[in-house]
């Protein structure tokens, strides 16, 4: 299939008319991607999808929001936008203004972004501003000069990132032939995801497009928590640095996905993190960012307390459930190389090398 974009491809849904310049790098129609090994780790009767939504173009779910948030903003005469970030949003927001040919500036906090998503902001040629601070405190900045000054805001308290968004709820339930999931588990951030996923999947119902709607499952990372633990973070820690979000902004949203789909807002330990992680990458060979692990963190932790067992599938006798995997691991290689295995050194001699793969031993032999 031709990959022209969530715009075009969902065009009915989206607020744009004819005469709209649609600015798309070709987001959207990412792989579903069936993990049958995981399945069979983590719970007899589940039927685990991974939506790879790292294979957008620049790694991560951003894109289908950012195409309708800069085709938007050119379309409504502005030559700058700005975010704050923790990496993807600030990579994206970059790569979307630059098509654009408008200025963008991003904020992030510093030292606190993955490789990855630094690199790409720089190289597509935005204004990187590291502020002294959180990205609580960047979003907050960012709010502020946005109202005063001709500069569009692309964060996901921008709508029109949420309408973009929704599109990754459209195309689940199209991969299923009309049907949605019975459960969909994603990490929460500032909670722009979560929300869009849940107006996506209700407003393809009111279309007759779906069947149903799945339960919402959102998770935290454990210190960086607002959601479950029903305050604010001041100092929010984690190793998934794409979450680590004291004070998100679609707070309340989330809480209605959660409530309205009978869904759960969890959390995750970094160490069931990175568990996850790697588990992923070495139980169905995908590679998704530590942020994105948490989504199988979660489920992981969900079955363990028997959460799943009494749970009554809608289409078949398995329990489908789709994880969202919203960023591609290569936006953070340190985190890979932290968390797995060195790699040896040795003399380039055979022997060595026999020794090393473990050739060597006549039972390998
Ligand atoms: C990989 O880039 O907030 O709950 O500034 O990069 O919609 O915030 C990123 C968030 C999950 C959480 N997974 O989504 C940003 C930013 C990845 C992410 C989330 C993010 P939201």
């Amino acid at each position: 299939m031709l990959r022209h974009g969530v715009i075009h491809r969902y065009r009915k849904f989206m607020p744009v008319s004819e005469a709209t310049r649609v600015i798309t790098l070709n987001e959207g129609s990412t792989p579903m991607v069936p993990a049958y090994n995981l399945s069979a780790l983590i719970h007899p009767r589940l039927e685990i999808w991974l939506k790879y939504e790292g294979l957008n173009p620049t790694g991560s779910f951003k894109d289908r929001g950012m195409t309708v948030a800069i085709t938007k903003a050119v379309e409504e005469g502005f030559q700058a936008v700005c975010c704050a970030s923790t990496g993807n949003t600030s990579a994206s927001a970059a790569a979307y203004a630059a098509r654009a040919g408008i200025k963008c500036a991003v904020l992030i906090p510093e030292g606190k972004i993955a490789l990855g998503k630094l690199s790409q902001a720089m190289i597509h040629g935005a204004r990187v501003i590291q502020i002294k601070g959180n990205f609580d405190d960047a979003l907050r900045l960012v709010r502020d000069v946005a109202e005063k000054y001709p500069i569009a805001l692309v964060n996901s308290v921008n709508p029109y990132r949420i309408e973009g968004q929704k599109s990754g709820a459209f195309e689940i339930v199209d991969d299923f032939q009309g049907v949605a999931p019975d459960f969909q588990a994603m990490p929460v951030g500032n909670a722009g995801n979560i929300t869009a996923y849940w107006k996506g999947y209700k407003e393809y119902k009111a279309a007759g497009m779906a069947e149903n709607l799945p339960r919402m499952l959102g998770f935290q990372a454990a210190g960086a928590a607002p959601i479950v633990l029903g305050h604010p973070v001041e100092n929010p820690q984690t190793f998934a640095t794409a979450i680590r979000i004291g004070n998100p902004a679609s707070w309340k949203s989330a809480e209605t996905a959660r409530d309205e789909s009978g869904g759960v807002i969890g959390m995750v330990t970094d160490h069931q993190i990175r568990e996850a992680y790697e588990l992923l990458a070495r139980s169905e060979g995908v590679f998704a960012e530590p942020a994105s692990a948490a989504s199988v963190a979660g489920v992981v932790k969900l079955a363990e307390s028997g959460f799943f067992d009494d749970v009554r599938p809608i289409a078949s006798d398995h329990i489908r459930l789709v994880c969202i995997l919203t960023g591609h691991g290569l936006k953070d290689p340190d985190s890979a190389i932290r968390v797995a295995e060195e790699p040896i050194t040795i003399e380039a001699r055979e022997e060595d090398v026999l020794d090393a793969i473990g050739l060597a031993e006549p039972a390998l032999a």
